[in-house]
């Protein structure tokens, strides 16, 4: 196991039984939490950054559909949802990747600690919305992962950018690194649904071979529903502009 960052030890709550259990001697419980406090201002600052640019993106691709719904009389987006990963689940992945367990060495090696997710109508609009939103000056690509044209093995399918947006704070301009999925409703329900299956544990060999063998059929289909509704889509707005 890596060695655990003093800081990130205080992210975890303090159990009760620790409370309770806390010396009489020297410092008091209270003391003892301000100090963990000032500790943990830095870990505070970092997610806050990360909020913030979850917020930047979220406003990005809130005044895109305004527009679009102006201009097309159609909202290109279903809905966004944005998350901060949470400690627990960084300090999963960070120990998987065996990553020093550090707020320098997260920033620098976690994609996805900001994330935004775009849920779209069509399978066109993601990559228009994409277009529109990589082609605004402040927004910097990092890498983009088409999971849509090529799908992972799992079935997953969704477009990711991993880009750079700045942030304006009390302390100045800082590049905040976050991941931006862009998906159907297909994609999305397909991808929730499988999330969930697999968190079924203790399968047998057989019964994940089926789990595994149902949900690529299952992407399949999502798919050709995207495919059907896209086709569907351009000939009701080839009729109209008709
Ligand atoms: P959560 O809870 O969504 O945050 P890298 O980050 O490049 O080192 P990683 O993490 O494998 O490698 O990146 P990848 O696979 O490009 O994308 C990671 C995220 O995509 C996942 O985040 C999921 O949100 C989503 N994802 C990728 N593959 C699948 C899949 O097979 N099924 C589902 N349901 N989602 C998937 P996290 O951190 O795993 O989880």
């Amino acid at each position: 196991m890596s060695e655990l960052d003093p800081q990130i030890m205080h992210l975890m709550r303090v159990p009760q039984g620790v409370r309770d259990s806390f010396p009489s001697g020297g410092i008091s419980f209270d003391t003892f939490l301000d100090l963990a406090d000032a500790e943990i201002e830095p870990v505070r600052r970092m997610f806050a950054d990360y909020q913030c640019a979850c917020m930047e993106i979220e406003t990005k691709f809130k005044v895109l559909n305004e527009r679009f719904s102006v201009k097309y009389d159609a909202n290109p987006i279903e809905s966004i949802r944005t998350r901060v990963k949470s400690p627990e689940s960084i300090i999963r992945k960070m120990h998987a990747k065996n990553l020093p367990l550090s707020i320098e060495s997260m920033q620098k090696n976690l994609d996805d600690i900001a994330g935004i997710r775009v849920i779209c109508s069509f399978q066109n609009d993601i990559y228009m919305l994409a277009d529109k939103f990589l082609e605004q000056d402040d927004i910097t690509l990092i890498k983009k992962k088409d999971y849509i044209t090529n799908p992972k093995p799992s079935g997953y399918r969704s477009l990711h950018l991993i880009v750079e947006v700045p942030i304006f704070t009390e302390e100045g301009k800082k590049m905040m690194r976050a991941e931006v999925q862009l998906r159907t409703i297909a994609m999305d329900f397909w991808a929730s649904l499988e999330h969930k299956l697999r968190y079924k544990k203790q399968l047998t060999d057989e019964q994940l071979k089926e789990l595994s063998d149902g949900l690529t059929k299952c992407s399949v289909a999502t798919a050709e529903l995207d495919k059907t509704m896209q086709e569907v889509y351009d000939k009701v707005h080839g009729l109209q502009s008709q």
